[in-house]
């Protein structure tokens, strides 16, 4: 009989679903709802209600449980083979956190399936509105906690973060230090992740590890909330967070509501769900350490895979946890593809083939110029104040500044993720900018590493689906390996490998230094 397992992502301004037949490893089936076209009632844009402080970035968490229903009745209506599911897990966008007052057990335990999730939900929430990963009105609390936790430095030591606006603990202090009765009618507190689990699991779940680091309140080394954070954030709080978990624990059996209405197997087991990074860390097989990926996106993020912690003294990266168990890395420059359009209109520039023309007839290393491409704030280096800086560069010379820009975000990945020291073994490169190979020959030579394109299109929801099966096979006692679970799911684009050329490596091994220094001397213009 075949193997199914179940993987949904909750994103920002949708729910996708994934089912794999783990035996003939292939995904057979995948949807995806998007918030505003399905659910136009709850009045999101981009999956976000409209705030007039454009720092606040709410949503309406009782969207996200009719989002559920729907996507389940979808399946059903597809003929997807919901009776012979084994387990169901799931990823939500990392941080988001949904209030819930002291009826929220009793009401997970008794869902009605005559009745649709949202009103059986009715009264259950002490706060309507949950604030997610875009919000950034927390800056007075993050300095607040910060202070207490004794610095950035200790802030990420001991949490694997330094203190961010959009962490689930500023966002814990802010609510009970504006709306305190409502902090106060809090018996539990959820993150997006773990709120659509207890649903999944009829019954209050656990947070797992990877997604507990995104909230500034979990001792990244030992794995349990961390006191001084949690006397930092808000009183009594210990009482109001679930417990923490593995990402590979089964809360239980499904809840009968699933089962009777949609027709999922009475078997299946609800397993705990985990953050968007560390599910898309599972869908991208990076499983072990030196496994790095780059998602060449609006922003360019990196992620990598550590088996020991270690922090980010200057508190730009963050450390959470991989469902593996190991450690996962994530570095955001916002200035990605963002900066280089900017770059390429500038010079006249028309499409990304002549760009990568650009690249190709240009020195690697470009005779010693560098750009810093700041064109908005940048998360890494710390820029509040956005402007372009060229040394030795001539800004009109067109060819030059395009290689520029790709040169200084390549050399800015190698310098900032340092403090990981763990070298990179193999990059797998995505999003848009990825099917550009000229930018992924300047990724190689200046990492000194190979690079490979990967086409995933629902990474997160695959990596819970894969999360299911695993956390299925250690339940029925198989000894899973993650190698053996991922692979034939997870495998880069045939033919795609780029190797470094070794004369181009020296000579990035050399300028790197001249780009700290250029990025030391205009940190220090702008004070
Ligand atoms: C990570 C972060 C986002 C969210 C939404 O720190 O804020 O990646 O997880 O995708």
């Amino acid at each position: 009989m075949a193997r199914l397992f179940l993987g949904f992502d909750a994103s920002t301004q949708s729910l996708s679903s994934v089912v794999i037949d783990y035996d003939l490893r292939k995904v057979v089936y995948e949807k995806s709802l998007n918030f505003d076209q399905a659910l136009p009632q709850y009045g999101t844009r981009n999956g976000v209600l409209p705030n007039p402080d454009p720092l606040i970035k709410h949503c309406p968490p009782l969207m996200w449980a009719e989002a559920l229903d729907l996507l389940f009745a979808e399946m059903k209506k597809d003929g997807v083979a919901l009776d012979k599911i084994l387990a169901v897990s799931g990823s939500g966008q990392q941080h988001g956190s949904v209030y819930l007052n002291k009826k929220a057990p009793t009401i997970l335990a008794r869902l009605n399936p005559g009745r649709s999730l949202v009103e059986n939900l009715d009264g259950v929430f002490s706060r309507k509105t949950s604030p997610i990963w875009m919000d950034s009105s927390t800056a007075e609390e993050c300095a607040e906690i910060r202070t207490q936790l004794g610095g950035v430095e200790a802030t990420a030591l001991a949490t694997g973060s330094d203190t961010f606006e959009r962490f689930t603990g500023p966002q814990i202090r802010k609510f009970t230090k504006t709306i305190p009765a409502a902090y106060m009618r809090t018996s539990h507190i959820a993150l997006v992740s773990s709120f659509l689990a207890s649903l999944l699991a009829g019954k209050v779940a656990p947070i797992d590890h990877g997604d507990g680091a995104g909230m500034n309140l979990m001792n990244i080394h030992k794995k349990v909330w961390l006191p001084a954070a949690l006397a930092a954030t808000a009183s009594d709080l210990k009482l109001k967070l679930p417990p923490l978990a593995e990402s590979c624990h089964v809360i239980g059996p499904v809840s009968p509501y699933f089962v009777k209405k949609f027709g999922l197997n009475p078997e299946a087991k609800a397993l705990v769900w985990s953050g968007d990074n560390p599910c898309s860390v599972i869908g991208l097989g990076l499983i072990r350490e030196g496994m790095v990926a780059i998602s060449l996106g609006t922003s360019d993020t990196y992620f990598g895979t550590m088996r020991k912690c270690r922090t980010d003294a200057h508190g730009e990266g963050h450390v959470f946890v991989s469902p593996t168990g190991d450690y996962l890395t994530l570095i955001c420059f916002k200035n990605g593809s963002l900066a280089r359009e900017k770059i390429r209109d500038a010079c006249g520039i028309k499409d990304w083939e002549k760009f990568g023309e650009a690249l190709k007839t240009t020195l690697p290393g470009n005779n010693g110029g560098i750009l810093l491409p700041w064109f908005e704030a940048e998360i890494v280096p710390r820029v509040n104040q956005p402007g372009i800086h060229r040394f030795d560069l001539d800004e009109k010379n067109a060819a030059a500044n395009c290689r520029a820009v790709v040169e200084a975000q390549m050399m800015a990945v190698r310098l900032h993720s340092q403090w990981m020291k763990v070298a990179p073994k193999r990059i797998l490169a995505t999003g848009g900018a990825s099917q550009d190979s000229p930018i992924l020959q300047v990724m190689a030579d200046v990492m000194n590493c190979r690079v490979e394109r990967i086409e995933i299109s629902k990474s997160a929801a695959l990596g819970a689906a894969l999360r299911a099966a695993h956390g299925w096979l250690k339940q029925a006692e198989e000894k899973p390996e993650w190698e053996q679970v991922v692979s034939g799911f997870t495998d880069p684009v045939s033919n795609s490998e780029i190797r470094p050329n070794p004369t181009a490596v020296k000579i990035y091994d050399q300028l790197i230094a001249k780009y700290a220094a250029c990025e030391r001397e205009a940190l220090k213009q702008l004070g």
